[in-house]
């Protein structure tokens, strides 16, 4: 058992979020938890020995990420490939109830029409196989994830994409009104929900040996959807021909993931648009633009600047660097050794201090 110890968040950058956050649901951070010291909202303190001791079972199978890191890609391909591409269920249930979202009890503060009161309760009794969601820092993690060992898929992303992309996710969700530079100052300062971006990597990266722990990246989907759709089904036992590859890969493609009702979230997004008074724009979607490298359209030089440096430092003596987004891998733990020069890594050449 480990005890759970909650402080609160004292650093104004943390207030002034709270303040800009303006939604009455989905609050910004104001505690840290300890272990793992992860930015929570006061939400989280309500669920935290349930969700520690929350019981496992050995095929569960866990899709774990920092906020904005791919999280609902790796969702539907999990999910797809764990059901035998059963694609007419894939496109008839929505797929926050095929993969649901664990820790959401931590970001609620109020109950939502159509969820469970009890949620956790409601995992429990689940007779189906589970496959969740959840954002949960390792330390956090049910402790049972650690003896009984289901799968887990982790999948990270560049911090400058995630930053932009968790931005425009609290505008939505969160009726986020402030600006992008404080926004930005709040993901340095690690006082966002989930935070500290690089401790929540880099915790799980230590466990890629594992054999029940994969770890992916969102740039290596964009760059070899195929070649992880392979590498992810192999991890979770099961097989799959070029030709059910091919179709995996089409249906999800971002084209096509945007516009399935049942991964778009568009029914829940319409409605954070109207309570918060919002409108229609692409940048309001929550399949919003789906790129690599997106985060030049939005960030001046001084902040890309400033956050490679933060990376820089929280990376220094790990062992971890940018590139481990391009190496790929046939099988699990056995890596190719290939570094693909692919559009991370051009970008990389334009920039003066990219690590
Ligand atoms: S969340 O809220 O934490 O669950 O968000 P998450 O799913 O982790 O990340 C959302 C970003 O993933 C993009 N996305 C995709 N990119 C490429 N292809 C597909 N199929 C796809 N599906 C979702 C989504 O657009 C978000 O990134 P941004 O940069 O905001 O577009």
């Amino acid at each position: 058992m480990t005890d759970i110890r909650v402080e609160a968040l004292e650093e104004p950058i943390a207030a002034k979020l709270r303040e800009e956050c303006r939604s009455d649901t989905y609050p910004a951070a104001s505690v840290r938890v300890f272990p793992s010291g992860c930015a929570h909202t006061d939400c989280y303190q309500k669920s935290a020995e349930r969700f520690r001791d929350f019981e496992i079972r050995e095929d569960d199978v866990w899709v774990a990420s920092y906020p904005k890191c791919g999280t609902t890609w790796t969702q539907e391909m999990v999910w797809l490939i764990a059901n035998n591409l059963d694609f007419e269920k894939a496109k008839a249930e929505r797929l926050t109830e095929r993969v649901p979202f664990f820790d959401f009890p931590a970001i609620v503060s109020k109950s939502i029409p159509g969820i469970p009161e009890d949620i956790l309760q409601f995992f429990s009794e689940m007779k189906t196989k589970r496959i969740f969601k959840t954002h949960l820092t390792k330390d956090l993690l049910p402790l049972q994830i650690w003896t009984k060992k289901p799968k887990v898929i982790y999948v990270a992303r560049d911090p400058k994409d995630v930053v932009v992309s968790y931005y425009h996710h609290h505008r939505l969700w969160n009726g986020y009104t402030g600006t992008f530079e404080d926004f930005f100052e709040g993901f340095l300062a690690d006082v966002l929900v989930y935070s500290p971006f690089w401790d929540h990597v880099l915790d799980y990266w230590k466990l890629r040996d594992e054999p029940h722990i994969l770890f992916n990246t969102y740039e290596e989907m964009k760059r070899d959807l195929h070649g992880v759709i392979r590498k992810t089904a192999d991890f979770l036992g099961k097989s799959l021909n070029e030709e059910q590859v091919n179709q995996l890969a089409e249906h999800l493609s971002f084209r096509s993931m945007k516009s399935n009702p049942a991964t778009n979230l568009e029914i829940f997004a319409e409605l954070e648009r109207k309570r918060h008074g919002l409108p229609e724009q692409p940048d309001l979607k929550f399949i919003r633009q789906g790129e690599c490298g997106g985060w030049r359209k939005e960030m001046t030089q001084e902040m890309a600047d400033k956050l490679d440096a933060w990376t820089k430092q929280r990376l220094e003596g790990t062992g971890y660097n940018l590139s481990s987004f391009n190496k790929i891998s046939d099988v699990k733990g056995h890596t190719v050794g290939q570094v693909v020069m692919d559009h991370f890594q051009t970008e990389a050449s334009t920039l003066p201090q990219r690590i």
